[in-house]
């Protein structure tokens, strides 16, 4: 099977908590290459942009205004299977439904406040990745 990219973000609640080090050792322990790494605070705009999909959604001020409350890291990840092995490794979206040893399960506080986002589709990277990663910063 062919390497395949992927895209993530450790969340401000995840970043204030102090889970930075230990999520990024979990990422390294599943076998992932991390390719692309950055630390930034998102503007409004970048939030708003980068969650469109959930615009019509009840959620999604609150998302936004929780995705620009503090820094987040930003991620690109590679590994074989990238994209469901990084949904697998982030667990489900409400932590209460999240499988043990997964990273939401570790350290997500509720369902919007769930310390990672991952590409749900090979779709979803293709955008993703280059809205936060010009080709330079993959390495
Ligand atoms: P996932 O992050 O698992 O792909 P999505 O794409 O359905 O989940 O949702 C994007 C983000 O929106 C979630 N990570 C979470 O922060 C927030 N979110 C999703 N559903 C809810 C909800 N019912 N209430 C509040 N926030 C939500």
């Amino acid at each position: 099977m062919s390497l395949e990219r992927t895209f993530g973000i450790i969340k401000p609640d995840a970043v204030a908590n102090g889970h930075v080090g230990a999520i990024l050792t979990m990422i390294k322990e599943a076998g992932f290459r991390v390719v692309g790494m950055r630390m930034q605070r998102l503007s409004k705009l970048e939030a708003e942009a980068f969650y469109s999909v959930h615009k019509e959604r009840g959620f999604f001020n609150g998302l936004v205004t929780f995705m620009t409350e503090g820094p987040v890291v930003v991620l690109a990840l590679e590994r074989e299977n990238a994209i469901a092995r990084w949904r697998e490794l982030m667990g489900a979206t409400n932590p209460a439904n999240a499988a043990e040893g997964t990273i939401r399960k570790s350290f997500a506080e509720n369902i919007e406040r769930n310390s990672v986002h991952g590409s749900d589709a090979v779709e979803t990277a293709a955008q993703e990745i280059p809205f936060f990663f010009s080709g330079s910063e993959l390495l």
